[in-house]
């Protein structure tokens, strides 16, 4: 199959510089007590680091911490209670070698985090939250902007597509044109389809499969599979523990159409992946 070349991109990352044109494993740190996949098991501020620290030690080059459960019927979090979450975590790991991203929608949350030293804005609501396009326009952060459809409470019921990677991608390109309205720079965003978000498990494989076409939208691509729930399906019913395999195999399949990052709980089966499929392109 044809390599998609990464575009030669250096992602500003505050003190720090991500070097876009190699790909990058993001790892997954939770600080919720309800996480789905890891039970709430890093929930406590020592746990997490420590999972923080090993992710790095297997290959994460970014943390994505986590405060809010985006799993469908999630009571939504007190914005205070989501920072008392977020923000000790990121001023521990802000003394590490890692670019710290933040999956929160609450402009108030990403600004102390922000403060405390994080550098990424992953927002799986696309700041349509009161406020986030001008936040997300003052830091002058990189942005993920995810496409996803109402809340992830009625989600579930929005996923009436013609076309999904189209729909997809126009529905991206819409909130894409709010930010830059609102003065978030083209070189601080990036873009994510949202995997199993108002999508069903067909049109999460048929957007995996057409995943190349995003690229027509110009901005770097993250690729968030990890143990999501279409993946289990495709194994015949894995449970969230037994999905590791089925999703690397999936990301690496992004990676292939021209992904640049992959959001990932089993970072050491990804990074090892990330290796192989890399030294296999190298020989090209
Ligand atoms: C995503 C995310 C995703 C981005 C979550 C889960 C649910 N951020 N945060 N993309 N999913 N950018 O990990 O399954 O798909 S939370």
């Amino acid at each position: 199959m044809q390599l998609m070349p990464l575009p030669k991109k250096i992602l500003a990352c505050g003190n720090l510089k991500l070097d876009l044109s190699v790909p990058h494993v993001m790892g997954i740190l939770n600080v919720t007590p309800d996480s789905f996949s890891d039970g709430g098991r890093h929930n406590s501020r020592e746990l997490a680091l420590a999972h923080a620290r090993q992710m790095i030690a297997d290959g994460a080059t970014v943390i994505d911490v986590g405060g809010e459960s985006t799993r469908p019927g999630a009571s939504a979090v007190e914005v205070e209670e989501e920072i008392r979450r977020v923000v000790p975590v990121v001023e521990e790991l802000a003394k590490l070698d890692a670019v710290i991203s933040i999956d929160t929608s609450q402009p108030e949350v990403i600004r102390a985090a922000v403060q405390a030293g994080a550098h990424i804005w992953n927002d799986v609501r696309a700041l349509t939250r009161p406020g986030a396009l001008e936040t997300a326009a003052e830091l002058n952060i990189p942005v993920i902007i995810m496409h996803m459809r109402g809340e992830p409470t009625t989600m579930n019921s929005l996923n009436q597509y013609d076309d999904v990677t189209a729909d997809v991608m126009h529905e991206l390109q819409q909130r894409i044109n709010d930010a830059l309205q609102a003065g978030v720079k083209a070189e601080n965003i990036l873009i994510d389809p949202g995997f199993g978000f108002a999508k069903n498990a067909q049109q999460n494989l048929k957007l995996l499969n057409e995943f190349y076409k995003l690229n027509a939208l110009g901005y770097p691509i993250l690729s968030a599979l990890s143990r999501k729930r279409f993946i289990g399906e495709a194994l015949g019913g894995a449970d969230a523990q037994n999905r590791a395999a089925g999703s690397v195999a999936a990301h690496l399949f992004s990676l292939q159409q021209g992904a640049c990052m992959v959001r990932a709980h089993d970072v050491k089966a990804m990074a090892d992946a990330v290796k192989v499929w890399q030294a296999v392109q190298a020989a090209g």
